[in-house]
């Protein structure tokens, strides 16, 4: 068993994200020994930005230093798998990124090159540990809600909505077949599986292009980015901005989801509401300090995150006090203090509160199933039999790799 301060961390990738991982594996008191860009100069840049000792100039120089124990992969999605291949032959644990791959052969062959390495391997899944969710999956597995019947919600964002806004994640060869719904409807899907233990098995899904060109500036773009390029090229757009999807779970729950990039005033709205045969609940990812409690027979409550009124599960992902409002990045470090207690330990414990790459795998599972319903207009069942997914086919046939 070791200690989290003796265990080097490296990051790849320091745009929005990976600064994020940056300031909680801070947070936690994991060293962050370096981290890796897209060019050698740009690392120097960063490196010195964010404090961070060392920029390697490359996956190989990174996976050279012997102190780094654990790896956090946050760069564009195309590059997932290679680097997670490399990382993972190498002997490091694993944070990656979602969506975990681009296709799910790919994310079927790393969950298999995990679990036979025996080392921790993440996906960053972050949504799951704000302290209300911890609370609510310990309370729907007590049977708090009674028997789950129905999931609603959606995931609503803005920042694509203008046919001048860009960024990598429109690019198939860069993002994915599906995007809207690889970014963040796959947040929303994994999040409520682990809310109601169960996992999605059968789609309807509609999906939309509602912006058919954009306009691609002459340089790169941050993700929220607010820059606006004065020299672009116009580019034809194949894959999602919304995404309208009906859910059967396994366990005979119904669901019904909306998701968005483009939805304008919604900067990151993330809402469900559960119902089950003895109550409900509901949360909403822009006030995430409050859990919406429904009751039949006597009056609603909202509970305040407070760490003496949550569950055991709850209070170990609250840092602070009732009515000291926690956010988005405070998921983070509870996210990472979950999985280093397993690195410290030595390898996954059997049933970690974070999503591991089979979780991974499994959303990749349940957008191949959304590609194939959205393109046969049918209702699809998710194949978890091993037989590649139509979604790979589609990327394997068109080299754009697009969906309409
Ligand atoms: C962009 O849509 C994005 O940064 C996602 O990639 C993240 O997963 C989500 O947490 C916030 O929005």
């Amino acid at each position: 068993m070791h200690r989290t301060g003796d265990i080097g961390s490296a990051v790849i990738g320091t745009g929005f994200i990976g600064t994020v991982h940056v300031e909680a594996l801070r947070r936690i008191g994991v060293p962050v020994l370096g981290i890796l860009e897209d060019t050698p100069e740009h690392g120097v840049a960063r490196a010195a930005e964010l404090g961070v000792p060392r920029a390697y100039a490359s996956l190989g120089e990174l996976l050279a230093d012997d102190r780094v124990r654990a790896v956090h992969v946050t760069s564009p999605n195309h590059l997932h798998y290679r680097q997670v291949v490399e990382i993972l032959s190498s002997g490091r644990h694993v944070i990656c990124e979602k969506p975990l791959a681009m296709t799910s052969t790919e994310s079927a062959d790393l969950v298999a090159r995990a679990a036979s390495s025996g080392l921790v391997n993440a996906v960053n899944f972050n949504i799951r540990f704000y302290p209300l969710n911890q609370h609510l999956a310990a309370e729907i597995a007590a049977g708090a809600l009674g028997d789950v019947r129905l999931v609603t919600g959606h995931y609503l964002q803005d920042w694509l909505a203008l046919e001048t806004d860009w960024n990598w994640r429109l690019e198939p060869a860069r993002g994915g077949a599906l995007r809207a719904v690889g970014d963040i409807g796959s947040h929303f899907l994994d999040l409520v599986t682990f809310l109601t233990g169960q996992r999605v098995a059968s789609v309807m899904a509609d999906l939309a292009t509602f912006v058919p060109v954009r306009r691609e500036p002459a340089g790169p773009v941050l993700t929220f980015s607010n820059e606006r390029a004065t020299e672009t090229v116009a580019r034809e757009i194949t894959t999602e901005d919304a995404a309208t999807v009906l859910l059967r779970f396994e366990h005979g729950a119904r669901g019904l989801v909306a998701i968005s990039q483009v939805s304008h005033g919604r900067k990151n709205s993330l809402r469900y509401e559960i119902d089950g045969s003895a109550g409900a609940a509901a949360w909403e990812s822009e006030q995430p300090d409050q859990l919406w409690i429904g009751h039949r027979e006597r009056a609603n409550e909202v509970l305040l995150r407070n760490p003496a009124l949550m569950n055991e599960a709850g209070r170990a992902a609250a840092r602070l006090p009732g009515g000291h409002v926690e956010g988005f990045g405070d998921t983070f470090p509870a996210h990472f203090a979950a999985i280093y207690a397993d690195i410290a330990a030595g390898g996954p414990s059997p049933r970690p509160a974070y999503a591991t790459f089979a979780d991974g795998h499994d959303e990749m599972l349940v957008g191949d199933a959304i590609a194939e319903s959205a393109r046969s207009r049918r209702w699809v069942d998710v194949r978890r039999d091993g037989v590649p997914g139509v979604h790979e086919a589609a990327t394997a046939a068109t080299p754009e790799g697009g969906i309409s």
